[in-house]
């Protein structure tokens, strides 16, 4: 009785959370630029992944996810839905491993997450060091 009541919470705790686990020691990290960078023109962004595999968004492929390029703003809040779409969250659903960016002059900050098929961030979170560069006009 006491073993079914444990499945029982197991079960409910696996509903709850739906986020796929990452791979022990999965690393996502910006290849280029270097943090602090100066740049003029537009920005080619390299993006690096360590322990998990790119594949396109939509196909279920174990241990593998996409890339997503978070410009000028922080890890959204809840990293247990799946990330939406806009300016700041550039989603690479086709499996591409750089981005060039138009990027206005000034100060700008880029961070990676990697997120699984259906755009959900893994747990734990495969999330890459925040660097800030300087387009310069
Ligand atoms: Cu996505």
């Amino acid at each position: 009785m006491r073993i079914l009541a444990l499945l029982l919470a197991l079960g409910g705790a696996s509903a709850l959370a739906d986020q796929i686990p990452s791979s022990a020691g999965a690393e996502v990290y910006i290849i280029a630029p270097k943090d602090g960078a100066r740049i003029k023109g537009p920005v080619t962004v390299l993006f690096g992944l360590k322990g998990m595999g790119v594949a396109p968004a939509g196909v279920k492929f174990d241990n593998t996810g996409h890339h997503h390029l978070l410009i000028d703003t922080d890890l959204p809040a809840d990293l247990t839905q799946p990330l939406p779409a806009t300016d700041a969250i550039r989603h690479f659903g086709k499996g591409q491993t750089e981005a060039t960016l138009e990027l206005p002059p000034g100060r700008h900050t880029l961070q990676l997450l990697f997120a699984d098929y259906t755009h959900t961030p893994f747990a734990p979170n495969v999330v890459s060091r925040k660097i800030t560069i300087t387009v310069e006009k």
